[in-house]
């Protein structure tokens, strides 16, 4: 019994001191101690010259060693594997290497970068806000008091926990707090996802993305927006394009108007996207009420600028001929994979 105990150690200490550097001596490893004619085995078979009443406790040495060894083994495996690997031995260089999809940009991104850039040109700077506001910056500055009906304009998603905060209904908490800064003049480009308490259907969500902008300086005139916004028009849809602008109302602008475009997909002649009136209507501005200047801490006697905004999804669903809003929040690649484009 103590013979076989003091094999037993004596193999251990040399399965342990073992090492193989490539796959052929991980074999001679393996042929060694645990093939047919191996170590484990020609061990194992000295059970029969122990004494009945040691059986048990060598059994339990022997089935140990056996353990021993096996692990020993699958760690020379791992080893092995990454020398193998670091030395190039069990890459085969030849293969193709693994393809790794590079995606594509979201068609909500695409248009939101196409509507951008171009009052970039005109050197507007893109700033972003908190999508979760307080009430002051959502709707107080904008000259919405409390109660004030136009709330109801917007069904808005108020925070649980603490309704005096709220998912921002549009982007203008960007505007705010940009005025709030003090530093004028402002001219500023600002996209953002946005919700609203609305039924969820083919055609509007609880949640969109919007574009809103905004110019402050001395003597900004409706005369400076209108350019404005028709140079902005001319690079989205081309110089053909004819623009009218309907009066409207925000609370936060006066005047207000509406900014339509001549339909870009018939041309003016009528179709189902104009509801055959020939005119698709784009975007709200209006010159920035001297209540939100003065809200922000801007002297309306001497400053005044105007603002405007703007759904994405909309503009994107005609791009790019989508039927069905809910097709954007959906992940499905498939979708997905459809747009492509420089920007
Ligand atoms: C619109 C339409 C018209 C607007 C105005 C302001 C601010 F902060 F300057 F008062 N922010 N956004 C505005 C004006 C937004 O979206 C349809």
């Amino acid at each position: 019994m103590e013979q076989l105990q003091n094999k037993i150690e004596a193999y251990k200490l040399e399965a342990g001191t073992e090492n193989v550097a490539d796959a052929k001596a991980l074999e001679d490893f393996r042929i060694k101690w645990l093939g047919t004619k191996g170590i484990v085995k020609e061990i194992m078979g000295e059970m029969k010259n122990v004494a009945p009443e040691n059986k048990k406790q060598a059994g339990q040495l022997l089935n140990e060693f056996k353990v021993f060894i096996e692990q020993k083994y699958t760690d020379l495996k791992a080893n092995a594997g990454e020398a193998g690997d670091q030395a190039g031995q069990t890459i085969d260089l030849s293969l193709p290497g693994d393809d790794l999809p590079i995606g594509s940009r979201h068609p909500v991104t695409l248009m939101r970068n196409r509507i951008v850039s171009i009052f970039q040109r005109l050197g507007f700077a893109v700033a972003e806000g908190p999508e979760i506001e307080d009430d002051w910056h959502n709707f107080g500055a904008l000259n919405l008091p409390e109660h004030h009906p136009a709330r109801d304009m917007q069904d808005t998603f108020y925070i649980q926990q603490n309704p005096a905060f709220l998912l921002r209904t549009h982007t203008s908490n960007v505007q705010i707090r940009e005025m709030e800064k003090g530093v004028l003049p402002i001219r500023g480009i600002y996209p953002g996802r946005v919700y609203r308490n609305e039924t969820v259907s083919a055609r509007s969500h609880c949640f969109f993305h919007q574009v809103e902008g905004l110019y402050i300086d001395e003597n900004v005139s409706f005369a400076d927006l209108k350019q404005t916004l028709y140079f902005f028009v001319k690079e989205m849809y081309g110089k053909d394009v004819k623009v009218r602008f309907r009066p409207s109302y925000f609370p936060f602008t006066e005047p207000s108007a509406e900014m339509d475009v001549s339909c870009f997909i018939c041309g003016g002649e009528g179709c189902s996207v104009c509801k055959k009136t020939g005119w698709v209507e784009i975007l709200g501005c209006g010159m920035v009420h001297p209540n939100v200047l003065s809200n922000c801490g801007i002297d309306p006697n001497k400053y005044s600028g105007f603002a405007f905004g703007m759904g994405i999804e909309r503009p994107a669903m005609l791009k790019y001929g989508i039927n069905d809003i809910r097709l954007f929040s959906e992940n499905d690649v498939r979708f997905l994979k459809q747009f492509t484009s420089a920007i």
